[in-house]
């Protein structure tokens, strides 16, 4: 299948689901025959980032780094899924800059914090609250929502699929597969 190189951008809070619907989107592309990479925490921050923590200058290096190597597989023609939390939007602009006109778009994972709180898949939420985690998104540090994201999902109360299939059709409506 004939497909247009370019980056999906997730951003959006711990416990938004980023990593989840990108896994998805990246399931149903591969369906299709697309040829896709996933970038998320898991894969990054043990290893090309595993010397950052999460102060903000901490977070735009690993920014950063995500950025150039998303850059460097759009070279090789995948589709790149990214799934860090990306609070700043300072730093998700220096990254759209990186990538020519249209081989970036946003992906807002639209969650209310009281909703990822409630979540918490991994308790981190608790132990922000507790104090034994600081510099903690929505808690002690900053989100700065998306203004204009090429795609918003609400992905609160919906099932999944319906944010996969407004990806997907984000995707075929702007000719990227
Ligand atoms: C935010 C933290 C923190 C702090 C650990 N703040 O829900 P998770 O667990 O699996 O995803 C979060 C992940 C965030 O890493 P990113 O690389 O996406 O962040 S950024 O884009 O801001 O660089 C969370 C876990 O790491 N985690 N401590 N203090 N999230």
């Amino acid at each position: 299948k004939n497909q247009q190189a370019c980056v999906l951008w997730f951003t959006g809070l711990s416990g938004a689901g980023k990593s989840t619907v990108a896994g998805a989107v990246e399931q149903r592309l591969h369906q299709l025959g697309v040829h896709t990479y996933l970038l998320d925490g898991d894969n990054v921050r043990h290893g090309l980032c595993c010397d950052l923590g999460f102060s903000d200058d901490d977070r735009k290096e690993n920014i950063r780094r995500v950025g150039e190597v998303a850059k460097l597989m759009v070279d090789a023609g995948l589709i790149v899924l990214t799934a860090f939390i990306s609070p700043h939007r300072a730093e998700r602009q220096m990254v759209r800059e990186l990538l020519p006109e249209g081989e970036f778009a946003e992906v807002y994972v639209d969650v209310p914090l009281d909703i990822c709180e409630q979540r918490d898949p991994k308790g981190l939420y608790k132990k922000a609250r507790a104090g034994e985690i600081t510099n903690f998104t929505g808690i002690d540090s900053v989100y700065e929502a998306p203004q204009n994201p090429e795609i918003q999902v609400e992905n609160g109360e919906r099932p999944l699929s319906e944010a996969v299939d407004q990806i997907i059709q984000y995707l075929e409506q702007h000719g990227y597969i």
